[in-house]
Order: structure tokens, then C-alpha cells, then sequence
């Protein structure tokens, strides 16, 4: 199925870093492989790596599976806030939301952020306000809850609880080189059950969440956010690309690095400018899939 086309072209997708139960594994499997498609079909119809991480990114919001849109995990109050960033490797641009209810592609808004806005990131009634002026669509807040996220909410009521077992994570993420050359980078997460209201974690925040530079490569973590945001994992991760390693070796060290540092437990997902690809996780478990030369791998 392989064109010369696709030889250049690259999509890599997580479906975030934590103990997924057994019960989990295959369908949270299916779900990033879905994903990776997604994003892959734009790629090879010619769109952009920015129209292939968000397309990729919407699948993964839209699946309940996910803490991401919906089926995002709760806060202490039982509320939804989520975190979203998309970045340009071409530009260096970068859009962000947080702290955000009401949406269900956050993704989608924090590339309205990057694209129609001065700024780089808006948070909480200032996105959603942004959101109303653009006529970017709505959703009632229970359309975002899960039962599931219900279930694990009642699981795990106190903050310091729950980024102690580093349970119910499942944030999403991509990367994507396109046929231009092009690399871009995407993250949106619901941040981790009964966080408190208004804690924001790394996920939007550019050089931790994620980031992207065409001259270097580009990066998406998942992972204790408050753990990524002190070592700037994507940047990090990069930063390493960029002084000669593999993107594998990049991968391993940086969260090896944030481990031994601050002892933080994360994933991540890495290109670099040529499409080699690296994916480390020191959880249990991280879903993952990409497409490169027309052929799908994935893992759990
Ligand atoms: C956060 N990094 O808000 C996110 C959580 C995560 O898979 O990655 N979950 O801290």
C-alpha cells in the first residue's frame, strides 16, 4: 500500500502514560490506532502535520476511552476543566486553552487560539468567551462526563491521593511530519481525577505538554504534569534531538532524567525532522501507534 508519497510522511499518537487495568489494554490499543489512522489519512491526502495532529487529537477527544473532551477526569468538585495545546514546528507558533469546560474538541480551540488570536494561551470564561465570539461550538457539561470518570472520581477524592498512584490517566497526543517537511505537536488532556479547581497541568503548556520545531523535531509527554512542567519534558526531549540523539535514546533519557530528578513517572512520544520515531513510558502502560511508509505499529 506503501507510494512514494508516503515516504516522507509520519504520524505517532498516545492515549496517555498510566496503570491501565487489564480489562483496558485491547480497546484503549484499538482506540490509538483509530486515531493514528485518522490523523494518517490527512497526511496522505495532502494535508498538513497541524490538520493531521488535530484530526488525530478529535478522535481521541471524541472516545470516552480517553481523558481527553469526553470522558475527561474530574475535578475535586466533580467538574470538568480541560487542557489543550497545538504547536506549529514551522512558525513556532503555538495556541493553548485551559482550565476549560463546554468544549469538546479543546484541541480544535487552542488552534483557533494560535491561528485568530496575538496570544499563545486562554483560559477558563476568557476561552470560552473567545469560544462564543467565534462561533466555535458548545456542549452541555454533561455530555463530557463519563460514567466511568464518575466511577474514578468517587475512587480517588483527594488530590494528593491521586498523584500519588498515578491511576486514571489517559491524556492524548500526537506528532506528525507532513510532506513539506513540516512537524506539529498536540495535547489535550481532562489533567487527573480530583485535581484541584484550577490546577493546571503540563499539558498545555508549551516545552512541557508538548513542542514542536521543524529544524529539530517535536514531542507530546503525558505523565504527572506537575513532574513534566519542572523539567520541561518536551523541550527537554528535543533539546536532546538537537545535540545528536536518537529519537528513542531522546525519549528514554529525558523521562529517565525526570525519574531521577524530581521522580516523576510520564511518556512520551517523539519525531525527529526525518521521521524517526521514539516512545518511552516509565508507567505500566502507555498506548501508542504510528504509521510510517504506509505500515501501522502500535503497543500498550
Ligand atoms: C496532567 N499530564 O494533567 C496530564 C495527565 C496525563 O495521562 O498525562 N494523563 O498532569
Amino acid at each position: 500500500m506503501k507510494n512514494a508519497d508516503q515516504e516522507n510522511i509520519v504520524i505517532v499518537v498516545h492515549g496517555g502514560a498510566w496503570n491501565i487495568p487489564e480489562s483496558l489494554l485491547e480497546s484503549t490499543r484499538t482506540g490509538v490506532e483509530a486515531a493514528v489512522r485518522e490523523g494518517w489519512q490527512v497526511l496522505i491526502a495532502g494535508g498538513s502535520a497541524l490538520d493531521a495532529v488535530e484530526a488525530a487529537v478529535n478522535h481521541m477527544e471524541d472516545n470516552p476511552l480517553f481523558d481527553a473532551g469526553i470522558g475527561a477526569a474530574l475535578t475535586r468538585d466533580g467538574d470538568v476543566e480541560l487542557d489543550a495545546i497545538i504547536m506549529d514546528g514551522k512558525t513556532l507558533s503555538a495556541g493553548a486553552v485551559a482550565g476549560i469546560t463546554h468544549i469538546q474538541n479543546p484541541v480544535s480551540l487552542a488552534r483557533k487560539v494560535m491561528e485568530k488570536t496575538s496570544h499563545v494561551m486562554l483560559i477558563a470564561d476568557g476561552a470560552l468567551k473567545f469560544a462564543k465570539e467565534i462561533g466555535f461550538p458548545l456542549v452541555k457539561k454533561e455530555t463530557l462526563i463519563t460514567d466511568e470518570a464518575l466511577l474514578e472520581w468517587k475512587r480517588f477524592h483527594s488530590f494528593n491521593h491521586t498523584i500519588d498512584e498515578l491511576f486514571s490517566h489517559d491524556t492524548v497526543g500526537a506528532v506528525a511530519l507532513d510532506k513539506e517537511g513540516n512537524i506539529a505537536a498536540a495535547t489535550s488532556t481532562g489533567g487527573i481525577t480530583a485535581k484541584m479547581p484550577g490546577r493546571v497541568g503540563d499539558s498545555p503548556i508549551i516545552g512541557s505538554g508538548a513542542y514542536a520545531d521543524n529544524k529539530i523535531g517535536g514531542a507530546s509527554a503525558t505523565g504527572h504534569g506537575e513532574s513534566i512542567m519542572k523539567v520541561t519534558l518536551t523541550r527537554h526531549a528535543v533539546y536532546l534531538l538537537e545535540q545528536g540523539l536518537s529519537a528513542q535514546k531522546a525519549a528514554e533519557n529525558s523521562l529517565h532524567y525526570m525519574f531521577q530528578r524530581v521522580h516523576g513517572f510520564g511518556g512520551l512520544i517523539l519525531l525527529d525532522r526525518v521521521g524517526n520515531v521514539g516512545i518511552h513510558f516509565t508507567t505500566t502502560h502507555m498506548p501508542w501507534a504510528y504509521i510510517k511508509n504506509g505500515n501501522l505499529y502500535s503497543g500498550v
